[in-house]
């Protein structure tokens, strides 16, 4: 591609409202333009990339039997109605009425659609099992749109659907959809971690995330420094042995702690560390009251109280509804004479002696609390966030946190869908069954910017080989230079003869700019044709490592070829 007529509008200075790597980059190496806030144009260096990861993902979905269809963008109220995710979505589902006044919505997801297709073309367990993906534009009406691709509210993403007459083929498949998942992220150069994750508000059970290491990552990975244990930080399981003190228990005291209310307030005012104070949280579960106690140095983890309690709904008490039922302020509340709601404490309140929680009365704490004496718990249950240093709940290690870009994940949904839409076939005994779904998706626009995010340093990007826009950005340095210019012509066709992809920068700009836009745009391989462009020698440089070889141009395709296999590596 000669670079002179290449839509590639490269920018010098960092847009103001861009601030994270690869929005940046994707706006100044001309990947980019925003339309609006979360919506962009993908221009043509951008097109590339997005070809060269749909490709790798095709080719790792094809390998497993799976089968490519296209469904509309456009839904039918009606189906989201059949599932009743159509009152239940808020702003986020993009909704919009056709000239009869129907109602659709822009698609963020296509579970209605997919099984509304299979309900009415399956119908035996001997057509069964079925992968059917697409790759294809998703619409979510992000409240924050940010980061670029990371977060946009129209995005690319392949997402599979699989249905089965069985748990067991369930299982089955979506482990070949880990394996896939996981040669599709090593292929475009990522390095991920799947990790444990939770199925959030579409039901089903087993569920894992793939997540692109990054400190801009808005997802917290718990993982083990001495094992692949991994899980999002909303699902790692805590597994401590809490170990009682011997000290021997105190007469419950009553003390004024005046405006004291924060733990800290409290631990500072009675001198005492945060882990002998009882935090008490009350919490409208479904609709009862619960009381959930945690040691004073620890986090509630809400996803957990959910999944512990069996909940679809958890809310925190507002100010006034903790002054109604305890009859105190937020300060401080505690367990002790608490009559009629439910108490519920992490098991790290279990072993506290001689603790301190509030007397739900004013300016009042208790200090010589005893679980079980002055209070007791109906269920100690693991509802805290996991803290880095606590050991692995496999056993192995220690916990180290990471941030990571969700760019990957793979659900077994089970038949919540099926039922709902009765997406049924007659299993060998002749027998109605609900079809048993999986379903997996990839952040196909996320996963180029994950790149970007994970290869680049301060003068661009460093495309892997694999995803590069083009393999080798030939620049001739004069194009006043007869002679220079001659030789990267003759450049230009021999390599892509060869087979390489070329960007040929023909542009009348100084070797300066031409250098500034190459290491920006971050094509693995810069060819230079300059000054020795008569003793046949053209410098090469690896974008990655700044390494620059001079080379003569007899052996510049056979050198090519050995970097960009060495790179790819
Ligand atoms: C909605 C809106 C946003 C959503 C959803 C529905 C996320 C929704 C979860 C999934 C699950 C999987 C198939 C591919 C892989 C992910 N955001 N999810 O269901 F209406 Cl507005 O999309 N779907």
């Amino acid at each position: 591609m000669r670079q002179q007529y290449f839509l590639v509008p490269t920018m010098r200075d960092v847009p103001a409202d861009a601030d994270v790597a690869s929005h940046q980059l994707m706006l100044r190496a001309g990947m980019i333009r925003q339309v609006a806030a979360g919506v962009y144009t993908y221009l043509p260096l951008a097109k590339r990339v997005l070809h060269k990861v749909e490709t790798i993902v095709r080719e790792e979905m094809d390998r497993t039997g799976a089968q490519e269809l296209t469904m509309p963008t456009l839904h039918p109220a009606e189906l989201w109605q059949e599932t009743g995710r159509w009152d239940v979505m808020g702003g986020e589902l993009i909704r919009l009425t056709d000239r009869h006044n129907r109602h659709f919505a822009l698609g963020p997801t296509h579970e209605e659609v997919i099984t509304s297709l299979l309900r009415d073309s399956i119908n035996s367990y001997k057509k069964l099992p079925l992968n059917l993906y697409q790759i294809q534009t998703k619409f979510r009406d992000e409240r924050r749109p940010r980061f670029g691709l990371l977060r946009g509210r129209e995005f690319i993403m392949k997402d599979a659907y699989s249905f089965h007459a069985t748990q067991e083929s369930l299982d089955e498949e979506y482990q070949t959809m880990y394996k896939a998942y996981s040669n599709v992220f090593a292929r475009v150069g990522l390095t991920f971690r799947p990790v444990i994750a939770d199925s959030g508000a579409i039901g089903g059970k087993d569920t894992h995330e793939f997540m692109a290491l990054a400190e801009v990552g808005e997802d917290t990975i718990a993982y083990s420094d001495s094992s692949d244990y991994a899980a999002n930080i909303e699902m790692a399981a805590v597994k401590v042995n809490y170990v009682k003190s011997d000290e021997a228990p105190l007469t419950l005291q009553k003390v004024d702690t005046g405006e004291a209310k924060t733990i800290e307030e409290v631990a500072s005012k009675l001198n005492v560390t945060a882990d002998k104070i009882i935090k008490s949280l009350l919490v409208q579960v479904d609709n009862e009251w619960v009381l959930v106690l945690l040691r004073g140095d620890h986090e509630l983890n809400d996803i957990k109280l959910k999944h512990e309690l069996n909940a679809s709904s958890i809310r925190f008490a507002t100010a006034d509804e903790v002054e109604q039922v305890l009859g105190a302020t937020i300060g401080n509340i505690g367990p002790i004479g608490v009559k009629d709601v439910k108490i519920v404490a992490d098991h790290a309140v279990e072993v506290i002696v001689n603790g301190i929680c509030g007397a739900n009365a004013t300016n009042s704490h208790f200090i010589g609390v005893n679980v079980g004496r002055d209070f007791d718990v109906e269920q100690y249950l693991d509802l805290r966030f996991i803290q880095e240093g606590d050991p692995s709940p496999d056993g192995n290690g220690t916990i180290r946190f990471a941030q990571g870009i969700e760019v990957g994940q793979v659900f077994k949904l089970g038949t919540v869908y099926s039922e709902k839409m009765g997406a049924t076939f007659l299993d060998e005994n002749g027998k109605s069954q609900p079809m048993i779904m999986g379903c997996y998706g990839i952040g196909v626009s996320r996963t180029v910017a994950a790149v970007i995010e994970q290869h680049h340093d301060e003068d661009g990007i460093q495309w892997p080989p694999s995803v590069a826009p083009f393999h080798i950005h030939l620049l001739a340095l004069n194009m006043k230079n007869e002679e220079q210019v001659s030789l990267s012509e003759s450049l230009y066709e021999q390599l892509q003869k060869a087979g390489l992809e070329v960007l040929y920068d023909d542009r009348p700009e100084r070797a300066g700019v031409k250098f500034k836009d190459a290491d920006l745009i971050g094509l693995p391989i810069r060819v230079a044709v300059g000054k020795k462009a008569n003793e046949g020698i053209v410098e090469m440089k690896i974008r990655k490592t700044g390494e620059m070889i001079e080379v003569h141009v007899d052996e510049l395709l056979q050198t090519l070829t050995e970097q960009l296999e060495r790179l790819s590596q």
